[in-house]
Parts: structure tokens; sequence; C-alpha cells
């Protein structure tokens, strides 16, 4: 059974995402089961107690049992969504990072109404940053150029890069207000608050070249869209993601770095 396209969801492409899609389908089923059971109720009680039938009023009402046996049911059910399947999948989420070193690491900066991303580079370290270095144009992030750990880092504007087949920690952040990061095909969504840094990691497991594939469309992308209203520009607030083979993104961010480099060494910064 495909549960994506029973939902109507989109396609489906972390390696997380299968567990919260099924925990999705389940509570849907549960709805459904509660929402046909109250809609039968609805029509036995309508018959079975027409005035009609009863001319004079029964102050005793049900004697049965089965309402309240019915109702453990749901709670029990209900019970074991929140503990078996949410808390565990949750957990999973905010207590087991994967290791720094097997990671993929990337900041990501909300800004009204744009996704500025920061790359530590080859040395894994990402540069200082310095809000007084800001420049909207040529360093959005305020990026330090005179420490040693920025020389190869970079950063783009809505354009996030990330390999395939390996987990992915991102680092978000706002310099506004708050903003979501949303990746519908990762079944990620986390808000990014200002003066607050939350990590949320995921591992991408189709490639863009393979999606692009499976839809039939060669324009298709992977987008980060904004999930939270954030102002007038908030509808326009949207990054493309590239997820690439582990030789395609050596090459992307080889390139990165190589003209970041080049431009950091004259007066402008790319
Ligand atoms: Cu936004």
């Amino acid at each position: 059974m495909d549960i994506q396209k029973l939902l109507f969801l989109p396609e489906l492409a972390s390696a997380h995402g299968g567990d919260l899609d099924r925990l999705m389908f389940y509570i849907h089923l549960l709805m459904g089961v509660l929402f046909l059971g109250w809609a039968i109720y609805f029509v036995i009680a309508l018959v079975k107690f027409r005035a009609s039938a009863h001319p004079v009023a029964n102050p005793d009402g049900v004697q049965s049992h089965a309402s309240s046996y019915l109702e453990v049911a749901v709670v029990v059910a209900e019970a074991v969504l929140l503990l078996g399947f949410s808390v565990p999948l949750w957990a999973a989420r905010v207590d087991s990072f994967p290791a720094d070193k097997s990671a993929t690491r990337v900041r990501v900066v909300g800004q009204q109404f744009a996704w500025n991303i920061h790359y530590p580079g080859a040395d894994g370290v990402f540069g200082k940053t310095d809000v007084k270095l800001i420049d909207a144009q040529a360093n959005p992030l305020g990026i330090d150029k005179n420490d040693p750990a920025a020389a190869d880092d970079f950063t783009t504007v809505n354009q996030l890069h990330l390999p395939v087949n390996r987990p992915a920690i991102v680092y978000l952040s706002s310099m506004d207000v708050i903003h979501s990061f949303g990746l519908q095909e990762m079944r990620v969504k986390q808000d990014a608050v200002p003066g607050l840094v939350t990590p949320v990691w995921f591992e991408p497991t189709v490639t863009s070249d393979d999606m692009k594939k499976r839809k039939g469309d060669d324009k298709w992308s992977y987008e980060i869209s904004c999930a939270q209203l954030c102002g007038l520009g908030h509808y326009r607030m949207r990054g493309y993601v590239t997820i690439d083979t582990a030789e395609q993104y050596a090459k992307w961010t080889g390139e990165q770095a190589a003209a970041a480099k080049e431009a950091g060494s004259g007066d402008e910064w790319q």
C-alpha cells in the first residue's frame, strides 16, 4: 500500500519520513473509525429514539456499559499512538543527532525574504560572523574574513545543496522575525527563531536527478518553503534544494569554495 498516494502526501525523500507518514496514516485511520462510528451512532439515535416511538421520556436512559468500554478503547488507541509512535519518533529527532564528522553541516539563516546558507568548507568549521560586517550584497551573513576558519567558507542565497544518503544537520536561525524551514519531501519543518540556533537533522534519500525522472519533469526542484507567515514577501520566500550524489556534491562545494576564495582575496566578498 502506498501511504503517500493514499493520503495525498508529497513524494517521500528522507530516511525518517516513512515513519512519520505511517504515524499520519494510523492517526487518520483512528479518526476515520471514530468518524464512521459517530456517524452510525447518530443515525441509530435518530431512528431508535424518534419521538413517535417514545411518546414518554425515559429518565433512566441507556443502561448498557458499551459506551464506557468504547471510550476506554479510544483512550488506549490514542495512548499507543502517542507513547508507541509519536514520542519515540520525536526522541529520535532530538536526542540521537549524528556525529558532526559523519554529517553534512550547514547554517541556514532566515531573513525577510530569503534563506542565507553558510557552508563551513573543507575544514568543517564555520568561520566567525559579526553583525557589523553584514553587507546585504557582498557579505549577507557578516563572515569575518580574518578568521582562518572562514577562509574556505562560502555562502549562497536560496541554494541549498546536500549529498544523498548522508545525514545533514541544519543549524537554523533568523535575522529578523520567526520563519519556518519547510522541506516537504524530507518531512522536515522547524521554526527559525531570532536569537536561537535550532539544529534539525535528516537524511535525504533521493537525488534531485532521480526525483526529476520520477516526476517526468526536467525543471522540477526540491524547495525550502517558509512555513510561517513572516511578512509581505512571505509568499516568495522560497529556496531551492539540490540533492546531489557524493561526486556532484564534492564538485559543487569545490567550485563554490574556490569562487569565494577568489572573491575574498579582493575587496569584494561573494
Ligand atoms: Cu519567512
